[in-house]
C-alpha cells in the first residue's frame, strides 16, 4: 500500500481537477437525493388529493433538479478523467525514462516482456483506478449516508431495515475483498507471461515460420493465455457473487418494507408515496454500499500494479556514475585491460572472462578471435561499460572508465553490436543515430567508409528511404554496414565492431577495412570476427579461448608461436591459401 501512496504523488500537479471533480459530484449526489422525496411529494400531496397544478408543478421542479444533477455529474466525469489521464500520462513518463537509464543488468532482470506490462496494463490499472476513486469516492458514501438519512426521516418506524441489511452486505462483501485481493497479484504477473510470449514470438515470428514451430508456438501462446483467463475467471468467480448477493438481499428488504410499511398504512400510520420513497432510498443505499465495495475491490488491483510500477521506478541502475565522474573526457584512445575477470551475475556465478590483461594503443586495430561463447562480446562491452568488471579494471588513457560518466564515457566510443539493430525513420535518421546534428556530407562520408553509400543511392528515396521496424526491409549484410556507419560517424576516439562484417562478403569487407584505414590511423579500434581473414591485417590479434587470452600477437607471429591460432588458420584458409597471407 506504501506504493499506492507513493504513486499519489503523481497527482499532485492534478490537484485541481483531483478537487473539483468531487465538488461537483457533490452537486449530482444532493440532486440525486431529492429525487425519492419529490416522488412521495407528487404522489402525497398531488395524486392522492388528485391536485393537476401541484403534480405539474413538482414534477417541472424535480426536471430543474435532475438538469442541475446531470451537469454535476458530468463535470465530475470531465473532470476526473483530466485527472487520471494526466496521472497515467506521467506514471508512464517516469517510468519510460527509468527504464532508459537501465543498465543493461537492469534490463537482462526485467525483460521486455515485463516492462512492456507494467508500462501499459499496469498504468491502466491505476490510471481507471484514479478515474473511479474520483467519481465513486465521494459519489458512493455520500449517496449510502444521505439516502439512508432520508430513508430514517421518510419513515423512521422502518429504520431497522436497512441497517440490518447493510451489516448483511458489508459481512459478505468483506469476506469477498479478502480473497479476491491476493488474485489481483497473479493476474498481473499472469499477464506478464502473456506478454513475453508474445513478444517473444513477434520479434522471432520469422524464425518460428523457418522452423515450422506455429503449433508450439501455438501451444506456448495458448498455455499463458489460458493460465490467464483462468486467473481472471477465478477472481470473478468470487466477485461476482457480489450481484446476486446485493439482489436477494435487497428483494428481502423491498418485502420486508411492503409487510411491515403495508402494515401502518392499512393503520393509517404511514402514507404510500412514504412507502415509495423508502423503497428508493433503501435501494439506493445499498448500490451505494456495491459502488464502494467495488471501488475498494478496483483499488486492490490497482495496487497490486502500483507495487509493480514502483519495483520499477526503485530498481537502481547497477552502473552509476560516480559523484566526482570526469564529464569532459577526451581520450586519445589508450584502452588497458589490468587483470579483468568479469561474471554476469557478480562473483558469485562461474566467470566469463578470467585475468585479462592486455593494451591496445591508438592507432593500433586489435582483433578479437576465438570460438562462438568465448567472450568476444563480454570483453567489449566492458569498455563502453554496459556492465562492470568483478575484479581488476579497465582504462581509457590511464583513466578508469568507472571514473567517468557514462555520457561522456559513450561519446568517445563507437559501438556497432553484434545485432544491428535499426530504427523505423529513414536510412539517414538511423546512421545519425548517435549525432543528429551531422550534416549530411557526413552522413554520405560515414556510409562510403562502410561500403554503403552504393546500396543506399539504389534504394527508392536514396538516404530517404524509410525503413520499416528493426529495418526489415534491408538484408543482414546491408544492416550491418549501417550499423557500422552510425558508428564511424561518431568520429570517436575508440571504434568497436562486433562481428560486424559477418554478413558482408569478403570482398566488401576488405574495401570496408581499407576505407576504415584513414578513419582509423588516430584511433583504436576493435574488430571482432570469426572469419582469420578479417583479421590478418590487425595490429594485434587476441585469441580468446574460454575466457582467456590465449595468444597474443600479429598474424605472422601467432603462425609461429600458437598451435590454437595455426588450427583456425588452416581449417579456415588452408596451409598458404591466404589472398592475404
Ligand atoms: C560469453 C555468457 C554466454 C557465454 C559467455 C551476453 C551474455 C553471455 N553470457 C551470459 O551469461 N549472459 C549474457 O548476457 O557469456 O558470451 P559472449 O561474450 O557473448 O561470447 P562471444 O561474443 O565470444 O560469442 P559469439 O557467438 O558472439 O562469437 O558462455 O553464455
Ligand atoms: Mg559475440
Amino acid at each position: 500500500m506504501t506504493s499506492v501512496r507513493k504513486l499519489f504523488a503523481f497527482l499532485k500537479p492534478y490537484r485541481r481537477w483531483a478537487i473539483l471533480a468531487p465538488l461537483f459530484m457533490l452537486i449530482e449526489v444532493s440532486m440525486d437525493l431529492t429525487q425519492p422525496y419529490m416522488i412521495e411529494r407528487i404522489v402525497d400531496d398531488g395524486v392522492s388529493k388528485l391536485n393537476l397544478p401541484y403534480v405539474l408543478q413538482a414534477g417541472g421542479i424535480m426536471i430543474v433538479l435532475a438538469l442541475i444533477g446531470a451537469i454535476g455529474g458530468s463535470g465530475c466525469t470531465v473532470f476526473a478523467v483530466w485527472a487520471a489521464m494526466g496521472t497515467g500520462a506521467d506514471i508512464r513518463a517516469a517510468v519510460f525514462r527509468k527504464v532508459q537509464a537501465f543498465s543493461f543488468g537492469n534490463l537482462d532482470r526485467f525483460g521486455t516482456g515485463q516492462l512492456i506490462t507494467r508500462l501499459t496494463n499496469d498504468v491502466q490499472q491505476i490510471q481507471d483506478a484514479v478515474q473511479a476513486l474520483l467519481r465513486i469516492m465521494v459519489r458512493a458514501p455520500f449517496l449510502m449516508i444521505g439516502a439512508l438519512i432520508m430513508a430514517i426521516i421518510t419513515a423512521p418506524q422502518l429504520a431497522i431495515i436497512p441497517l440490518v441489511l447493510m451489516v448483511l452486505v458489508l459481512s459478505g462483501l468483506i469476506l469477498i475483498i479478502g480473497r479476491a485481493y491476493p488474485m489481483f497479484n497473479q493476474v498481473q504477473a499472469r499477464i506478464d507471461d502473456m506478454n513475453t510470449v508474445m513478444q517473444e514470438n513477434l520479434a522471432g515470428v520469422r524464425v518460428v515460420k523457418a522452423f515450422v514451430r506455429a503449433p508450439y508456438e501455438m501451444r506456448r501462446f495458448e498455455i499463458a493465455n489460458n493460465n490467464l483467463m483462468n486467473q481472471i475467471i477465478n477472481v470473478a468467480r468470487i466477485v461476482t457473487i457480489t450481484f446476486p448477493m446485493m439482489m436477494i438481499l435487497m428483494n428481502f428488504g423491498v418485502v420486508a418494507v411492503l409487510w411491515f410499511g403495508g402494515i401502518q398504512v392499512i393503520q393509517k400510520h404511514m402514507e404510500i408515496g412514504q412507502i415509495i420513497a423508502f423503497t428508493n432510498y433503501l435501494a439506493t443505499t445499498l448500490f451505494s454500499l456495491m459502488m464502494v465495495s467495488m471501488l475498494v475491490l478496483q483499488m486492490s488491483r490497482a495496487a497490486a500494479s502500483a507495487d509493480r510500477i514502483e519495483q520499477v521506478l526503485d530498481s537502481t541502475s547497477d552502473i552509476k556514475d560516480r559523484p566526482n565522474a570526469n564529464r569532459e573526457f577526451n581520450p586519445r584512445g589508450l584502452v588497458a585491460f589490468e587483470h579483468v575477470t568479469f561474471s554476469y551475475n557478480g562473483s558469485d556465478s562461474d566467470p566469463v572472462l578470467k585475468d585479462i590483461t592486455f593494451t591496445a594503443k591508438p592507432g593500433q586495430t586489435v582483433a578479437l578471435l576465438g570460438s562462438t561463447g568465448a567472450g568476444k562480446s563480454s570483453l567489449v562491452h566492458l569498455i563502453p561499460r554496459f556492465y562492470d568488471v568483478t575484479a581488476g579494471r579497465v582504462t581509457i588513457d590511464g583513466v578508469d572508465v568507472r571514473d567517468v560518466a557514462q555520457t561522456a564515457l559513450r561519446r568517445n566510443i563507437g559501438v556497432a553490436l553484434q545485432e544491428a539493430v535499426l530504427f523505423s525513420g529513414s536510412v539517414r535518421d538511423n546512421i545519425r543515430y548517435g549525432r543528429p546534428e551531422a550534416s549530411d556530407d557526413e552522413v554520405v562520408t560515414a556510409a562510403r567508409i562502410a561500403q554503403a553509400h552504393d546500396f543506399i543511392t539504389a534504394l527508392p528515396d536514396g538516404y530517404d528511404t524509410m525503413l520499416g521496424q528493426r529495418g526489415v526491409n534491408l538484408s543482414g549484410g546491408q544492416k550491418q554496414r549501417l550499423a557500422i556507419a552510425r558508428a564511424v560517424l561518431l568520429r570517436p576516439a575508440i571504434l568497436i565492431l562486433d562481428d560486424s562484417t559477418s554478413s558482408v562478403d569478403v570482398e566488401t569487407e576488405t574495401r570496408i577495412q581499407d576505407a576504415l584505414g584513414d578513419l582509423i590511423r588516430e584511433r583504436t579500434c576493435f574488430v571482432i570476427a570469426q572469419r582469420i581473414s578479417t583479421v590478418l591485417k590487425a595490429d594485434k590479434i587476441l585469441v580468446i579461448d574460454d575466457g582467456v587470452v590465449a595468444a597474443e600477437g600479429t598474424h605472422a607471429e601467432l603462425l609461429d608461436t600458437s598451435p590454437i591460432y595455426r588450427d583456425i588458420y588452416d581449417s579456415q584458409l588452408g596451409s598458404g591459401g591466404a589472398a592475404h597471407g
